[in-house]
């Protein structure tokens, strides 16, 4: 697995939400930006509690060593969108399940933006493949990064092979019924 590879203390990526209450979902994109070791900060800003500090948030994150922006909300999704038309940084939008509509609600918030103001949109609360893209877009240009996610995608296929040889060897030593598929 990727051992920490910065000592920078200033935070590249910026992890932001809605509410304290989406934070069980973001942590793992912290999770990863820690295991890649990203320097990061985690915020709550919303958009329609404390609009005025999200813009704020949104102006100067460039100017303050950013390079990238995940940023996850539910509901009424328009933080990931409202930031985007804050700054030129890559924002990556999470969008977290709430309790009604399973996550449908904050998935088309996030992700149908206008022409002009993209946000790159991952799974519903697919926080994990955030943290991962933002090591990718990190990456360009960082050769030691790329070998961290390249030993990381080796080991999530091992992992895959792993899980193939175990289902094949279950089906192989089965008790003789005929098989579906
Ligand atoms: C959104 O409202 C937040 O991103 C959160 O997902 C949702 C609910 O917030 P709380 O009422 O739980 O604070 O702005």
């Amino acid at each position: 697995m990727a051992a920490p590879r910065s000592t920078a203390t200033s935070p590249v990526v910026a992890v932001v939400m809605g509410s304290s209450s989406d934070l069980d979902v973001m942590r793992d994109a912290v999770a990863i930006l820690e295991q890649f070791g990203l320097a990061h900060e985690v915020r709550v800003v919303s958009a329609h509690r404390t609009p005025d500090d999200m813009i704020a948030f949104g102006h100067a994150a460039a100017a303050r060593g950013i390079k990238v922006i995940i940023a996850g909300a539910g509901g009424a999704a328009h933080l990931p969108g409202m930031l985007s038309s804050v700054t030129t940084l890559p924002v990556i939008g999470v969008p977290v399940a709430l309790s009604h509509l399973d996550g449908l609600d904050s998935l088309l918030s996030i992700v149908q933006m206008p022409r002009g103001v993209p946000v790159a949109t991952v799974a519903i609360n697919g926080a994990r493949n955030a943290g991962l893209l933002a090591v990718r877009i990190l990456a360009i240009g960082d050769d030691a990064l790329t070998k961290a996610m390249e030993e990381f995608q080796q080991e999530i296929a091992a992992t895959a092979r792993a899980q193939d040889a175990d289902v094949a060897g279950a089906a192989a030593g089965g008790d003789g019924e005929e098989g579906h598929g």
